[in-house]
C-alpha cells in the first residue's frame, strides 16, 4: 500500500515528465510554449538533467541538438531558432545571423559541461558513448576555449558578458548601472512577452530599448569578437557567468581525464582556471560580504545584492576566509523567509518580489548554490535551500519562477527547467 505522500510525489513526478514531453519539439525542449518557443542554451542543459531519470537517450539529444548550433568560433548561442514562431520577439530577422540552424549572436551561462559530466556519471545505459561522446567533449572544449580567448582576450582571469540576456538574469538590478551607459534603440517595436505575462512581472520598456540597441550593435559589428570586445558599451564581469564557466571547465577537465583526453588544449584550460582563481577576489566586497559583478567600463562593482553573488560556491572559488562571512550572509538572507532564495536580497533597495530577476526565486539557481554548499561541507544550508525549493513545487507547481514572498507562480506556466529540477533534484 502506498501512503498519501508517496501518491502525491508520484503524481508530481508524472506531471513533471508530462511537462517535458509536452514541451518537447523533437530533440529539443522549449522552456514553455508561447512565451519562449525556441531552444534556450542554459535551459536545455538543465532540462537534460530532467530527462535523465526517465529517458536517457532523450537527455543526450537535448545536448546534441544544442551543440548542433555551435558557431565555427566555438560559441554556443543563447537561443537556437530551429523552426519559426511568431510568439516571441526578437526573432532571427532582428538578430540578423545567417547560420544553420539560425540563432542569436550571444551566448548564455555555460552550465552544459557540468551537465554532460553528470549525464556521463549517472547515466545507467551510457546512452551516449564512444565516438559520439568524444564529439560532444571536443565541442565543449572548443566552446570553453572560445570563452577564455574571446571573452577574456587580455588574460585578466575574468570573462566578460555583452548583454543582460547573456547572463540569463535579464533585468537583475546588478545590470542597472552598466546598462545606463547603453543608448536606447531608435526604432519602434512590439514586444511579445507582455502579451503572455503581466507587465508587472517583466522587464521595463527602458530595459528592452537598451537590450535591442545591443542586438543592433552586434549586427553592425558583423558579430566580430574583437570589435565587440573593444567597443561594446556594455561589458561586465558577470560573477554568475564566471562561476558557472569555472565549474564547467573543472567538470570538463575531469571528464577529459576519465576519457584519457589530455593535450595542449586541456592544459591551456587548466591554466585559464588558475587565472580566474587569482582574480576572483576582485569581485568580493568587504562590506556586503559577498561577490558582485563588475562593470569593466567604469571599473565599479555592481553593488546590488543578488543570488548570483552566491554562485562562486558552485565554482569552488570562495576562499576559506570568505566562506564564514558569506555563509553568515546567507543565513541572514534565509532567516524567517519561508521561500528561498530570492534572486535579489529582500533588503536591497531594488528588490521587487514579483519582477523577474529582481526578486523571484529560480530553482536551477538554488540547485547550483546547494551543490556548491555541499562541496564546502555546508550541509544544513544546502538542505534548507533544497527543502525550500521542494516546498515551492508543492505550493505552486512547475512555473518559470516563484514570487519571493508568497511562493506564488511567477512568469510562464508548465516550465521545463522547473520540471527538470523536480525530476533530477527534488522528488
Ligand atoms: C527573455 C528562457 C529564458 C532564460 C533566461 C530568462 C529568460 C529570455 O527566459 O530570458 O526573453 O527574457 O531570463 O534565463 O534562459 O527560459
Amino acid at each position: 500500500m502506498t501512503s498519501g505522500a508517496d501518491t502525491t510525489t508520484q503524481s508530481m513526478i508524472e506531471q513533471a515528465q508530462k511537462t517535458l514531453r509536452d514541451n518537447d519539439l523533437g530533440g529539443y525542449t522549449v522552456p514553455t510554449h508561447g512565451l519562449y518557443p525556441f531552444q534556450w542554451n542554459w535551459d536545455s542543459a538543465i532540462v537534460a538533467l530532467g530527462w535523465l531519470p526517465f529517458d536517457e537517450t532523450r537527455a543526450w539529444e537535448e545536448v546534441t541538438s544544442l551543440l548542433s548550433a555551435q558557431w565555427k568560433s566555438g560559441m554556443v548561442p543563447h537561443v537556437v531558432f530551429h523552426r519559426p514562431s511568431d510568439t516571441y520577439f526578437p526573432g532571427p530577422d532582428i538578430w540578423g545571423v545567417q547560420n544553420t540552424p539560425d540563432s542569436t549572436s550571444i551566448t548564455q551561462p555555460p552550465v552544459l559541461a557540468s551537465v554532460v559530466k553528470l549525464l556521463h556519471q549517472h547515466g545507467r545505459e551510457q546512452a551516449l558513448s564512444g565516438e559520439a561522446l568524444h564529439t560532444v567533449v571536443q565541442q565543449l572544449i572548443r566552446s570553453h576555449l572560445w570563452w577564455y580567448n574571446s571573452r577574456d582576450p587580455e588574460n585578466t582571469g575574468l570573462v566578460v558578458s555583452y548583454h543582460p540576456w547573456e547572463s540569463g538574469m535579464d533585468n537583475s538590478p546588478a545590470w542597472d548601472e552598466p546598462l545606463r551607459a547603453v543608448p536606447k534603440v531608435q526604432w519602434s517595436y512590439t514586444r511579445r512577452d507582455t502579451s503572455h505575462i503581466d507587465a508587472s512581472e517583466r522587464p521595463h520598456k527602458e530595459e528592452y530599448d537598451r537590450f535591442l540597441y545591443l542586438v543592433d550593435f552586434f549586427r553592425k559589428m558583423n558579430f566580430d569578437d574583437t570589435l565587440i570586445y573593444q567597443d561594446c558599451p556594455y561589458r561586465v564581469n558577470d560573477v554568475s557567468m564566471i562561476s558557472i564557466l569555472h565549474r564547467g571547465t573543472r567538470d570538463l577537465l575531469a571528464l577529459c581525464h576519465d576519457l584519457g583526453i589530455e593535450n595542449a588544449q586541456t592544459q591551456y584550460l587548466a591554466h585559464r582556471m588558475t587565472l580566474t582563481e587569482e582574480a576572483i577576489g576582485e569581485l568580493w566586497h568587504a562590506d556586503t560580504r559577498m561577490f558582485h559583478s563588475k562593470d569593466t567600463r567604469s571599473g565599479k562593482l555592481c553593488m546590488a545584492r543578488t543570488s548570483a553573488g552566491m554562485l562562486p560556491l558552485f565554482a569552488g572559488l570562495v576562499s576559506h576566509t570568505q566562506l564564514p562571512l558569506l555563509i553568515n550572509e546567507l543565513d541572514h538572507w534565509l532567516k524567517n523567509r519561508p521561500f528561498a532564495l530570492s534572486s535579489t536580497h529582500p533588503e536591497d533597495p531594488n528588490y521587487e518580489p514579483q519582477r523577474y530577476w529582481r526578486g523571484p526565486i529560480w530553482l536551477h539557481i538554488n540547485w547550483m548554490i546547494a551543490e556548491g554548499l555541499l562541496d564546502y561541507g555546508c550541509t544544513s544550508q544546502a538542505e534548507r535551500i533544497k527543502e525550500a525549493s521542494r516546498d515551492l513545487l508543492y505550493v505552486s507547481g512547475y512555473n518559470e519562477s516563484f514570487h519571493a514572498q508568497t511562493g506564488a507562480r511567477s512568469g510562464g506556466a508548465d516550465f521545463s527547467w522547473t520540471a527538470a529540477m523536480a525530476l533530477y533534484w527534488l522528488l
